[in-house]
């Protein structure tokens, strides 16, 4: 009897032993913060993979850049540091335009347009991730892009000198079409550089907005909906290959869910945001028709730049996306 104990006693400790090597913990660093809602549709991802797996697969979320900052986030997934992290892509376009795509002025300003145009560029920037031993896992819109100053702006002439927040390389060359002086900023430090004196201005979602308080230094948004910039959540390849096929399609599935899920989520919560500001005083309103007008000058300069820059693979692209 006691041998038999022993026997069962040793099975129940090998196969415990089994599955503890067989179930895995990967770090998901964020960079915006934990109430923001692509963090909490991260969340939510998490869980859709642990129950998916039965707890195989454990993703744990470390938001506000709290594991790798924003701009370290990208390359720490590269080299397996984190297998899996999210990041804004095109604050990685100067590494390849296509990381861009979504933040050509004026070129999708809505959900709908923003969905086509994710479409249109899908196959190619899935392929451009694997190349750097990425898999792409899912991409969510923010909502369209606004200005926000200290002081009331009438046209671009009010801009010039102003220090401006950037947060990739379009908003950067914007401030510079306008006589601005651009400084590259995450968000998680953007209410304390606003406090300070950093800066004065920025572009960016009514979200962000909210998240950073931004009221406390700020008077204006201007509802310029210039694009909807992306975040993407991407595995390293290594570590994606390394889980077995079902854990594969959760994480796909998942991801897919994500996907829908925030798309849904940003576009509900749009509206709310710029009420928000309004409630704490700001000054919420369509551009002027002449700042409009000129920053729609910029987004032609930009467009005619991009296309030179991503060459015959982007034009596809913008002409696919164009045709539909
Ligand atoms: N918020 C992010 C990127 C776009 C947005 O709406 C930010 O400001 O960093």
């Amino acid at each position: 009897m006691k041998k038999i104990l022993t026997l069962v006693a040793a099975a129940a400790l090998a196969s415990t032993a089994a599955s503890a090597a067989m179930a895995a913990k990967w770090d998901m660093p964020m960079a915006y913060p934990a109430s923001n809602f692509h963090s909490e549709n991260g969340v939510a991802f998490a869980k859709c993979v642990a129950d998916g797996t039965s707890g195989k697969l454990d993703i744990v979320v470390h938001a506000g850049g709290s594991l790798f900052a924003g701009n370290d986030i990208k390359r720490a997934v590269q080299t397996g540091q984190a297998p899996i992290g999210e990041r804004l892509i095109s604050a990685q376009a100067n590494e390849n335009p296509l990381f861009g795509i979504d933040s050509i002025p004026f070129l999708a300003t809505s959900f709908e347009q923003s969905e086509k145009l994710w479409k249109a560029a899908r196959p190619a920037m899935v392929k451009l991730l694997a190349s750097q031993n990425l898999v792409y896992v899912y991409a969510v819109p923010w909502p369209p892009q606004g200005l926000y100053t200290k002081k009331a702006v009438e046209s671009a002439a009010d801009l010039k000198g102003v220090k401006f927040r950037a947060y990739n390389a379009a908003t950067a060359r914007i401030a510079q079409l306008a006589g601005m002086v651009p400084v590259q900023i995450e968000a998680a430090d953007l209410s304390q550089a606003l406090a300070t004196g950093v800066v004065d201005s920025f572009i960016s979602s009514g979200s962000t907005g909210v998240d950073s308080k931004v009221w406390e230094s700020l008077g204006y948004f201007y509802n310029v909906q210039a694009w909807l910039p992306r975040n993407i959540v991407f595995a390293n390849k290594d570590a994606f290959d390394a889980l077995d096929k079902a854990t594969q399609k959760v994480v796909a599935d998942c991801g897919d869910k994500a996907a829908a899920n925030g798309l849904a989520k940003s576009e509900e919560l749009s509206g709310g945001y710029l009420k928000t500001l309004a409630a704490h005083g700001m000054k919420v309103q369509d551009p002027s028709p002449e700042l409009k007008k000129q920053f729609e000058a910029f987004g032609k300069t930009m467009t005619k730049e991009w296309l030179q820059k991503a060459g015959p693979e982007g034009k596809a692209i913008i002409d696919a996306y164009e045709a539909k």
